[in-house]
């Protein structure tokens, strides 16, 4: 690897800012192979910090053209300079530090600071992108007030924006032209944005609360305008449901979102220009899927709630990132689950949770919520940031219960309004608001690693009483062998035959009451406790972890019986879904048993029965048969093998298509009259509704087709007449799965034929090719690489082909010759210098080599031979550094 080791920062090592900013001027005149910065810091020395400190500002990649404090250019020795940071060591205590410096947007492949995607000039500055635009104190805790103007070439650019407010357009000679933007909130450069182009935009208005009228905007290529109405509603409902649900007004008369489509995530929460993924904000029924419609509708609601959780109070350094993004997934989830069906959200938000995060933290890039340390911060917008730290939130709202936790939050956002601040300052607020006591419960922000809960009841008939016993543990994680026992939240209720027991705890135990005498919050706390349930009448049976009330594993030795009780009777949705999800990890670890032991497939009656009667009741919601039908990921699966001396990808993929095939069989008349029972002619809509029945349809359909000939015919036709994506992807999803070549080429091609020139669909279709389990996917995937709809510099296209690929198409990644290991370490290896974080973020899933049994050796050869490039960039050193170690 590279011979310099790139440094480590620390959490610890926090010092507060030498000069503080009361002002950012910038003008940036944009050209068609350059573009020069201009920039007038005016700057004073915090009183806060050392008198004799000097002033840094960050810097990369910049050719400096111009440097002058107070009017005065510097000589070369009143400065310093290296490759990140430019020093003057004796800068006044008051000053106007003026720089020039020359940039190349349309040679910055990286995607981050100022670049061209396509034929427009955008941004990308957080965490740390403002620096490869001008000099400046880069950290999120210096915060400024922005005047930035912006000069170009009127016909290529007639559009050009920055945050804030806009002053009228001025002419300028050469048929170029000027726009001045003010912001008046303070902020960090991260949430800096600038986009020049031919843009076009759709428009609405929003009434805030205090009855001020917002205009808001989405701009877009032309030909997408009529791709903007759902973002738009999206926006108007999350604006509204922020000022109801946490009492937050929008603070600017403007709001804008920009499309682009070279993005490396989702969306940005820059100051009153959210700058989005084109994939994140471009609907039509015609060619986005129900998931398509959902996502936009929770990134745009997320993009702005940051407008309170993350721009007017934000991080004080980059440690504290879950402070705002955890924070944020918490209210885009509430969100979400008020727009549509709470408990199915609940389930996608737990199926990602297991899956990547607590693979994640039982992984070598383990590390808490707010972590110690880090090498390149772009490494660390992880799903334990995001996701683990929106479960910390959670429970949090879980422990203090709604009313208390808003009033946490309306003091959290009132007392450090304008701040940049720590996770701690918002446990104080929640603590200072509630009057609950929450110091055992930080160990959720410093402890790594997934909590383990050990469950076990004994039900005493004759004293009518039910004692729980919980034990918990956390295993080692990098860095953290011992782990304190943590304050664990543990709602519950018990099942009795004819439905929920009402509760009643022994009289010195505690556990929080609630309005419905049938459910309770736990407070586990010590290692081991119990809790004992008073005038119980039957044996019941526990439902635990109701709504998924902590994010760790449960363990309770539930008989089949059992499970098959919680599935059907239990009141809790979440229950029983994982009821359901329980058993049928059961049932597949049977299957891998028979397998492996070459002996005959049973499967566990009780499970299809179980199944059968989900489907043939058409008194359920659809969208839960749906997912209770959906058997565990083999990737998932190969997770918790894992723990058991390491994964075989093949006998894990052979059970599941066995049980998938077992269950299509079983019940292929269920399958048809369910499919039938769903159809519909209602014009589309992306309602909870709508989108559940078309869920659990093409569920049916999938399982159909598995089936056989009928069943393919029945997928091919719904694909030959689908007006919707949804359902044209679902049959196409189908016939690419279980069709014959013939069948599954042609309609592949047709496909392409009809959506060409759709980048969005054709994403898709890439998608699609590259998930299927056929013996040549690889070698698809590699003449792929060549295809015209393929392009690397586009991050969308490289996570639809190759990430795909390698996290979605176990069988084939895990290749028994290597050869998968290698498409993906040629792809990295190509991506490398161009796109660092693209690069390091493909590279997870060859981080998972201790799991796999049998290929553990080839995946890490891949790494070594990765760390062997004569220069690896920080991003991708620091994944392999902790992944080889
Ligand atoms: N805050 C941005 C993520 C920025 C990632 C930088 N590598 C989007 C979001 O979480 O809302
Ligand atoms: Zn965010």
């Amino acid at each position: 690897m590279r011979d310099a080791q790139p440094k480590v920062i620390y959490r610890k090592e926090y010092q507060v800012p030498a000069f503080l900013l009361e002002r950012t001027e910038l003008t940036f005149e944009l050209f068609e192979d350059h573009a020069v910065v201009t920039s007038q810091l005016h700057l004073r020395r915090n009183p806060e910090a050392d008198s004799g400190a000097a002033l840094e500002l960050n810097g990369q990649e910049l050719e400096l053209l111009e440097i002058a404090i107070d009017g005065r250019e510097l000589a070369p020795d009143e400065y310093h300079r290296d490759d990140e940071l430019l020093t003057i060591a004796r800068a006044p205590a008051q000053c106007v530090l003026r720089c020039r410096t020359r940039i190349h947007p349309q040679d910055n492949t990286s995607l981050e600071g100022l670049y061209k995607s396509r034929t427009m000039f955008c941004t990308q500055c957080e965490a740390e992108g403002f620096r490869k635009i001008t000099y400046f104190p880069d950290r999120p805790d210096v915060m400024s007030v922005f005047d930035v103007t912006i000069e170009a070439d009127q016909a290529l650019y007639p559009v050009l924006l920055s945050n804030g407010n806009p002053a009228p357009p001025e002419a300028l000679a050469n048929g170029r032209h000027r726009v001045r933007w003010h912001d008046p909130h303070p902020k960090p450069a991260y949430l800096f944005a600038l986009v020049a182009g031919d843009l076009h935009y759709v428009e609405d208005r929003f009434r805030t609360c205090g009855g001020r009228d917002v205009t808001l905007r989405i701009y877009v290529e032309e030909k997408d305008l009529d791709k903007c109405a759902h973002a738009m509603d999206s926006l108007i409902q999350s604006m509204r449901w922020d000022e109801e649900t946490y009492g937050r007004e929008y603070d600017l008369d403007i709001f804008n979102i920009v499309a682009v489509d070279d993005f490396n995530m989702g969306a940005m929460e820059n100051k009153g220009l959210n700058i989005f993924n084109s994939s994140c904000v471009l609907c039509r029924p015609d060619i986005t899927t129900d998931a398509g419609f959902e996502r936009v509708q929770a990134i745009v609601a997320h993009e702005y709630f940051h407008n309170w959780s993350g721009n007017r109070v934000t991080c004080r350094d980059w440690f504290q990132l879950s402070l705002k993004e955890g924070f944020t997934v918490f209210r885009d989830a509430e969100f979400s689950a008020d727009m549509g069906s709470r408990t199915v959200k609940r389930i996608e938000d737990v199926s990602l949770l297991r899956t990547a995060q607590f693979a994640e933290d039982a992984g070598p890039m383990a590390h808490p919520v707010r972590p110690d340390s880090f090498i390149e911060i772009s490494n660390f917008y992880t799903v334990t940031i995001y996701e683990k730290g929106a479960e910390v939130v959670r429970m949090i709202h879980t422990l203090l219960g709604p009313d208390l936790f808003r009033q946490g939050s309306d003091l959290y956002f009132e007392r450090h309004d304008g701040q940049a601040v720590t996770c701690e300052e918002f446990v104080r607020a929640m603590e200072d608001a509630s009057g609950v006591d929450l110091s055992q419960f930080r160990l959720w922000y410093s402890q790594a690693g997934t909590p383990r809960l050990v469950a076990s009841g004994h039900y005493d008939a004759g004293a009518a009483r039910y004692t729980l016993t919980l034990r918990q543990s956390c295993p080692a994680t990098p860095g953290q062998p011992h782990k304190e026992p943590m304050t664990i939240p543990v709602a519950l209720g018990l099942l009795g035959t004819a439905g929920n027991l009402p509760l009643r705890l022994a009289d010195d135990q505690p556990g929080g009451e609630t309005a419905d005498n049938t459910h309770r919050v736990l407070e586990l706390s010590r290692e081991e406790q119990s809790f004992c349930f008073e005038g119980v009448m039957e044996a019941p049976v526990p439902a635990l972890l109701r709504g998924f009330s902590a994010p760790v594993t449960l363990e309770y030795d539930y008989s089949t019986a059992d499970l098959c009780a919680l599935m059907s009777r239990e009141a809790d949705g979440f229950v029983r879904w994982d009821a359901s999800q329980q058993l049928a990890l059961r049932v597949l670890s049977d299957t891998q048993g028979q397998l492996a032991a070459d002996s005959a497939v049973v499967v566990e009656p009780q499970f299809l029965e179980a199944l059968g009667a989900l489907l043939a009741d058409p008194d359920l919601d659809p969208a839960m048969v749906a997912e209770m039908l959906r058997l565990p990921a083999e990737g998932y699966l190969a997770e918790l093998a894992a723990g058991q001396g390491g994964a075989d990808v093949d006998i894990i993929h052979q059970a599941r298509q066995m049980l998938r095939s077992t269950i299509a069989s079983a019940h292929a008349d269920l399958f048809a009259d369910c499919y039938q029972r769903l159809v519909t002619s209602a014009p589309f809509a992306p309602t909870a509704e709508q989108i559940g029945a078309r869920s659990l349809r093409n569920m049916c359909l999938d399982y159909l087709a598995l089936d056989g000939a009928e069943g393919l015919q029945l997928a091919q036709s719904q694909f030959d007449t689908a007006t919707n994506m949804t359902d044209r992807l679902a049959a196409l999803q189908a016939i690419a799965q279980h069709g014959p070549d013939q069948q599954r080429d042609a309609a592949l091609a047709r496909f392409y034929a009809d959506w060409e020139q759709e980048t969005l669909v054709v994403n898709q279709w890439l998608q699609v090719q590259a998930a299927m389990p056929v013996a040549d996917a690889l070698e698809r995937v590699r003449a792929l690489l060549a295809h015209p709809a393929f392009d690397i510099r586009n991050p969308n296209k490289v996570r639809s082909l190759i990430g795909a690929f390698s996290n979605a198409n176990p069988v084939n990644f895990h290749r028994a010759d290597g050869e998968g290991y290698r498409l993906l370490a040629d792809i990295i290896e190509q991506l490398d210098s161009r796109n660092p974080q693209i690069a390091a973020r493909l590279l997870t899933p060859l981080t998972k080599w201790r799991n796999y049994r049998g290929r553990g050796e080839q995946m890490r050869a891949q790494l070594q031979r990765l760390a062997a490039m004569p220069t690896v960039s920080r991003d991708v050193y620091e994944v392999l550094d902790k992944a080889l170690a």
